[in-house]
């Protein structure tokens, strides 16, 4: 594959209400965009997952942005020959920045599906057409607010609840949400806000049957977590700490999570995203598709993700309503708590150019 353009941009999209971690608020999107155009004017979209500031993680816009100009659209521009599974392989010299290399691999890879007249979820082995969605519901300003925003949610169709929690906002809104929906799959996400001594106060969420806790304790403390997950009955599921195939391989061999969240920006791409999925398929590890609060483009390649065999439990796959009024493209609309998964060629989505332009904050093009 040659390529003939990269168009890089940011935009800005609202929040329909804001989404409170442990790690701060999100009030508005802020997503850096990529359009490669390749020789045979075929068109390749995708989208950078990380967020404005580094705090879920190491990257952000900026920065993605920065090392995508400086470093990783040179490198790839020089290779003599290119190819999707060529992108992780030429740019694994300069280290770290996952999500800015996954966002390279994911724009050529709808390219050459779109030439090859070719559905993402064909080509990553999904065996399913519509997949079950779950919801990630931010810490609220209060616990009748969370129970009327669950309710809501409970309302759309949603088949799992995912609470965001922290010292101080943990047994009490577990407890109400496990008290109004006696039934309903529950689980629960950390984001790094407990300490390895946090194992009593973590422990008492085992009366509520969780589906599993997400991320606890720090990225780096994977002692921590197999400790931790010793102390109590819910399974422990990382996200942050899995930026890797082999760091999952690590995670599982030091019994620190026995399930994992896959989130394909995390680990540099969907190609690495399929290596972790077939490693727990294997493994008998059950496996999700996480979310960063993508829109339409990114969301449309998680869901063909998620429709692969080893996703046996709801994603933070939500509808495109749960984040925005209007989605940068046909949007995701759940029907029965249900997502179709894309079928059409590529990733299945392109937005909508007039509306993308008018949130555009940044364009800049690249050619060879
Ligand atoms: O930890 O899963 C997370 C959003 C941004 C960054 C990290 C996370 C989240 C979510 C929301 O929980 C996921 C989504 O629905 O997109
Ligand atoms: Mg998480």
């Amino acid at each position: 594959m040659k390529i003939a353009e990269l168009e890089l941009r940011t935009i800005n999209l609202p929040l329909v209400r804001p989404f409170r971690t442990s790690f701060g608020t999100q009030t508005a999107r802020e997503v850096l965009m990529l359009k490669v155009t390749t020789g045979d004017g075929v068109v390749g979209w995708s989208e950078c997952v990380a967020l404005s500031e580094p705090v879920y993680s190491p990257e952000y816009v900026a920065g993605c942005l920065d090392e995508m100009k400086r470093f990783f659209i040179p490198a790839l521009l020089s290779a003599p020959v290119l190819t999707v599974e060529s992108v992780a392989p030429l740019l694994a010299g300069f280290l770290g920045s996952p999500m800015a290399k996954a966002t390279l691999e994911t724009a050529l890879l709808d390219a050459q599906l779109r030439a090859e007249n070719r559905s993402l979820a064909d080509f990553l082995g999904a065996n399913k057409s519509k997949i079950p969605c779950g919801v990630s519901v931010g810490i609220a300003p209060s616990i009748p607010q969370l129970i009327e925003e669950v309710a809501g949610y409970i309302k759309d169709g949603y088949k799992r609840i995912k609470l965001k929690i922290e010292p101080g906002w943990d047994i009490e809104p577990v407890a109400e949400v496990r008290r109004n929906w006696p039934e309903i799959p529950l689980q629960v996400d950390a984001n790094q806000a407990y300490s390895r001594s946090d194992g009593p106060q973590l422990a008492k969420l085992d009366q509520f049957e969780l589906l599993l806790i997400e991320q606890p304790l720090d990225e780096h403390d994977i002692l921590g977590h197999a400790q931790l997950a010793r102390q109590v009955r819910t399974p422990i599921c990382l996200d942050e700490s899995i930026v890797s195939l082999r760091a999952a391989e690590d995670a599982l061999a030091l019994k620190a999570t026995t399930i994992i969240n896959i989130k394909p920006g995390r680990v540099g791409g969907y190609l690495e995203a399929v290596r972790i999925h077939d490693l727990c398929l294997n493994e008998g590890i059950p496996v999700w598709c996480g979310g960063m609060i993508e829109t339409g483009i990114g969301r449309a390649a998680n869901v063909a993700l998620a429709a692969l065999p080893g996703f046996t439990l709801p994603g933070d796959t939500s509808a495109s309503s749960r984040f925005f009024l209007r989605d940068i493209t046909e949007p995701f609309v759940m029907h029965d708590g249900f997502l179709d998964v894309p079928n059409t060629v590529g990733i299945g989505r392109t937005p909508d150019m007039e509306f993308l332009n008018s949130i555009t904050s940044y364009k800049e093009s690249i050619g060879p």
